[in-house]
């Protein structure tokens, strides 16, 4: 797909993906202070296969805002340390007890669960050292690190999850009895998945100085953005496959998850995905063609199958 820069999609999205695996390798060259077994397990989950998508946004972000797309690598590599911590602790057996991530061994499968709680906690403190360390103007830094955190912290991602765990052990599958509705699974998807797409987006255009009028319409683009990619994962549980994906499928119905297609159908849930899409793009117009690559990622969000 061609998106008017002269480079093909693919091309580039390929090209920003290396860029950030560079960038993060380069962010995680440890002094002898670091334990060998945590240097080693950080590494094992933040460089393997991911998608990278919450990093590229954040580039994509800054350069729609006419930035040097470099000057977010800081940023860039800070969701994505989030992001990998967000995923260790998740696959805890504490949590959803998953064996597989990322077409390998989970973090606690490889190095033990005290080792893998541990690289979880490292990669959350290394995100606000890399992003404030490396990002040149300091004002900007602060802004990032404050949106960072809040993001991560109890009234978003921590939150979402919390609220999570706690329908699913309520509902044992029940979820009619327990008078769930769309309202409360958006309320917890927004925060356990959307505050991380959002927020990706937003330190882009705040490294690049981006107007009032480009973090709105961002952060427009990244609630439906969210949304859509968290309906288009509940249906990939259902019917994706595990060695494309790299991890589990049909875990949410075993766990009795409260999911998308769970509570409005498969077809009914596809439509959402492509209306939140079509919703997302919409909010991109104060972009003009600037905001071509963004539209053409949306795309790839829902027609993913990984
Ligand atoms: C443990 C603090 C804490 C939070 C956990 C992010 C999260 C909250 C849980 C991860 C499990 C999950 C299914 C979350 C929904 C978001 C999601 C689908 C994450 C996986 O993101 P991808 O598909 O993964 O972008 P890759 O591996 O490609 O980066």
């Amino acid at each position: 797909m061609s998106v008017g820069h002269g480079t093909n999609f693919s091309e580039y999205f390929q090209n920003l993906r290396s860029e950030i695996e560079r960038a993060l390798e380069s962010y995680t060259q440890f002094s002898s202070d670091c334990p060998e077994i945590l240097a080693e397990a950080i590494r094992y989950s933040l460089l393997a296969p991911g998608k990278r998508l919450r990093p590229i946004l954040t580039l994509m972000a800054a350069e729609a805002c006419g930035c040097e797309r470099q000057a977010a690598y800081p940023a860039a590599c800070a969701v994505e340390m989030i992001h990998t911590y967000s995923l260790i602790h998740d696959d805890l057996p504490a949590m959803d007890d998953d064996d597989m991530r990322r077409g390998r061994p989970t973090c606690h499968v490889r190095f033990g669960e005290a080792n893998a709680i541990l690289a979880g906690d490292a990669l959350l403190a290394l995100a606000f050292e890399t992003l404030s360390k490396y990002t040149t103007d300091s004002i900007k830094a602060a802004r990032c690190c404050c949106e960072l955190a809040r993001a991560a912290g109890p009234e978003a991602l921590v939150g979402g999850q919390v609220d999570d765990l706690e329908a699913e052990s309520r509902s044992q599958g029940n979820h009619q009895a327990e008078n769930y509705n769309l309202e409360k699974l958006e309320a917890i998807h927004r925060r356990k998945t959307g505050a991380m797409f959002l927020v990706s987006l937003r330190l882009g255009a705040i490294v690049a100085g981006g107007s009032e009028l480009h973090l709105n319409s961002l952060s427009d683009f990244g609630r439906n953005l969210g949304l859509a990619f968290q309906i288009v994962d509940d249906l990939l549980d259902l019917k994706g496959n595990e060695a494309s994906l790299g991890k589990r499928t049909r875990k949410d119905a075993a766990h009795g998850k409260l999911t998308y297609p769970g509570y409005l159908g498969v077809e009914q849930s596809s439509r959402r995905a492509e209306k939140l899409i079509q919703q997302a793009c919409e909010s991109l117009q104060s972009f003009g063609v600037k905001g071509d690559r963004l539209q053409a990622l949306a795309r790839f969000v829902v027609e993913r199958n990984k």
